[in-house]
């Protein structure tokens, strides 16, 4: 038949896939060719990802997406989405300098103060529009400053776009994950020279910019072979940022003005609301709401909560603690749902939760330092971290219509976390408004949905995307129930 194949490269921060998707007028499948996880390494103090073992299990990933095409099938194109703000420098010659750097290093503590030096946080704001995060990649560049590695870098990639550089040999900076760098002006869509002249950023470092659906190269004749495709295998810049990705692909009834927020959950909570145009108030950046560029031009309006990263680091905790045999989580999950509601809740967005390591520990702390009940088993720690996952949820959905002036009708929950029925529910309750749980692979639909519309298999804009969507993935629909004032009062508990 003349359906088309396409690959999505999708990098979490705990686990890679690659996933073939069909798409045309009415179909939208997705298959999971290959999944590896992603295992971040200290050496000598710095927390690093192993970028040449993610490079592998995209390999690894085409290969086996090449052998669920259909006979001698071809894939149509492959596009590539990851977490943002992390790159690699490159040589001259385009050779790697070094391995990326986690944003979860230590490398950027006091990078607000060392930025505030340089240009006060309103005019940066002002310009880019970008929330404050200490590792937004400018932040990096700071603590990277006089370092022979950065010295002798000509080229800066992405993460997905170094994955593009190895795939194709061409290197391009996507546009919806630049935004991310805190050197794009949200109003034009291109670099801010002066704020990179004032933080002496060079910007000619980053190649030129492309937008999701430009051609992005083709698989080189050695990738071809090492993978057993058959070319020409062409790659399609997507919304590269897994949040634009994961975005462009909410079953949502239109663009932003559909009265929804969205939540994309997986190791982060990405929450807010999609709109036309950038919110660079002051109230903005004093919610630390962020202005992230989109898929079609649209801009997303969100708080960064901290996701599923503290129930994720409570897990391998209690797992290397019993020697590799952990509680499972749907055991956990369970218990959970059974566990005294808003017993003790912490806020998610405590930088404090950043780093890794000790989680269980440091919620109990968090607890203990907020004259909270501490949890007292494994199970009521985890209803704690969701309990306290939801109320963030709520709080960023309420600021978002607040800062943006919109009207929001229901939540979308898309991401890993539609899968945890449990935060699924409590989000509804705390937010008091219906959630739309899924798709779970979002980012790697959205990113398949770009693929699909720049090869002509599908027409329109996101709306019609969205349709698509809604029309072909399995959703669950979530009532807000529970006591509405218990959530207002562990709010004023929260933020005083
Ligand atoms: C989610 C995400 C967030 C970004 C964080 C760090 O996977 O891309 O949007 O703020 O990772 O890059």
């Amino acid at each position: 038949s003349g359906a088309l194949f396409f690959a999505a490269v999708d990098l979490g921060a705990s686990s890679g896939r690659v996933m073939v998707g069909t798409a045309g007028p009415g179909t939208l499948r997705l298959r999971e060719a290959h999944r590896f996880p992603n295992r971040p390494v200290r050496v000598g103090g710095t927390l690093y990802w192993d970028v040449l073992a993610l490079y592998r299990g995209v390999l690894d990933g085409l290969r086996a997406a090449g052998r669920l095409l259909p006979g001698p099938g071809r894939l149509a194109s492959v596009g590539i989405d990851s977490w943002a703000v992390d790159h690699g420098l490159l040589d001259a010659s385009g050779t790697l300098l070094g391995n990326p750097v986690h944003y979860r290093d230590g490398r950027t503590a006091g990078a607000a103060e060392r930025a505030a030096a340089v240009m006060p946080a309103e005019e940066l704001y002002a310009a880019t529009g970008l929330q404050h995060q200490p590792f937004n990649t400018l932040h990096q560049l700071l603590a990277a400053r006089g370092t022979p590695v950065l010295a002798a870098a000509r080229h800066l990639l992405l993460i997905p776009d170094l994955i593009a550089y190895w795939l194709t040999g061409e290197m391009g900076t996507e546009l919806t994950n630049a935004s991310t760098t805190q050197l794009v002006d949200p109003r034009t869509g291109d670099w801010s020279r002066p704020v990179a002249e004032a933080f002496g950023v060079d910007l000619s470092l980053f190649p030129p910019l492309r937008r999701p659906g430009d051609p992005a190269g083709e698989l080189s004749a050695e990738v071809l072979r090492e993978c057993g495709l058959t070319g020409p295998v062409p790659v399609t810049a997507v919304g590269s940022h897994d949040t634009a990705s994961a975005v462009a692909a909410v079953p949502a009834q239109g663009r932003g003005d559909g009265r929804f927020a969205y939540v994309a959950t997986g190791t982060w909570s990405l929450a807010g609301v999609e709109l036309d145009a950038p919110v660079l108030t002051e109230a903005s950046r004093a919610a630390n709401f962020t202005n992230e560029l989109g898929v079609d031009g649209t801009v997303r309006h969100l708080r960064n909560v901290m996701g599923l990263w503290p129930l994720q680091e409570c897990l391998r905790a209690w797992e290397s603690g019993a020697g590799g045999r952990g509680p499972r989580l749907e055991t956990l999950l369970r218990r959970a749902a059974k566990a005294p509601p808003l017993r003790s809740v912490v806020d998610a967005g405590d930088p404090g939760f950043l780093a890794p390591g000790r989680m269980p520990e440091r919620v109990a702390e968090a607890c203990r330092r907020t004259g909270q009940p501490v949890p007292r088993d494994p199970a009521e720690t985890v209803r704690c971290v969701l309990d306290s996952l939801a109320l963030a949820h709520r709080r960023a959905v309420a600021d978002a219509r607040r800062l943006s002036d919109r009207e929001v009708a229901v939540v979308h929950l898309v991401g890993g976390g539609a899968r945890n029925e449990l935060l699924c529910r409590l989000t509804a309750d705390a937010c008091g408004l219906p959630v739309v749980a899924g798709p779970a692979e979002a980012a790697a639909l959205g990113n398949v949905l770009v693929q699909a519309r720049a090869a002509g298999a599908l027409h329109g804009g996101l709306a019609g995307l969205r349709s698509l969507v809604r029309s072909t993935q399995p959703l669950r629909h979530h009532g807000p129930m529970g006591d509405r004032d218990a959530w207002r009062r562990a709010e004023a508990a929260v933020c005083g």
